[in-house]
């Protein structure tokens, strides 16, 4: 709004004094892209915040990891992740819990942390086995520069498949 009423001034203006010193004319238009950087800086603010609502309403998160475990299905086995301590934070030392059920897997599963929407790098929690279908290893989820929130954990069982766990850290 700003920028119109600047503009359509400024051409009134030299309509009116065409006689007046060209000088005056060309310094008053010399704002004008200075004010659609400034628009366009402000628009690269706003909107990425946008954007990121839009991803949620999809409903990309399929678990609700600050209230607890979360389970999901891999083929005919459920596997269920844990990120202690809660809340689950970035940028902190973090233990992550996994269990599948049915019959025992020979081969160690590892987790895979990226974001859904974005390459974040190798980023590899490497875990153990606790007995019983359980595993657990320890990791960090890093703050992301843009400043979304979703994370996504990828179970990889090298027997059985990979299962995503999507969910929202605390920056
Ligand atoms: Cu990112």
């Amino acid at each position: 709004m700003h920028l119109i009423t600047g503009r359509s001034r400024s051409i009134q203006h030299s309509a009116k004094h065409s006689l007046r010193p060209r000088r005056v004319y060309v310094s008053r238009r010399c704002y004008m892209p200075l004010g659609c950087i400034a628009l366009v800086l402000l628009l690269q603010i706003v909107l990425p915040p946008l954007s990121f609502a839009g991803e949620d309403k999809k409903g990309i998160i399929n678990c609700d990891i600050q209230k607890g475990a979360c389970t999901q299905s891999l083929g005919s086995r459920s596997v269920t992740l844990e990120i202690l301590p809660r809340p689950v934070e970035a940028m902190q030392d973090l233990t992550f819990i996994v269990s599948v059920d049915g019959e025992a897997v020979a081969r160690t599963p590892s987790i895979r942390l990226n974001m859904p929407a974005m390459e974040m790098g190798k980023n590899l929690v490497t875990l153990t086995p606790t007995g019983s279908g359980g595993y657990a290893g320890k990791g960090v989820i890093v703050r992301c520069r843009s400043g979304r929130r979703t994370w996504k954990a990828t179970v990889d069982f090298p027997e059985i498949g990979k299962v995503d766990f999507i969910f929202d850290v605390i920056y």
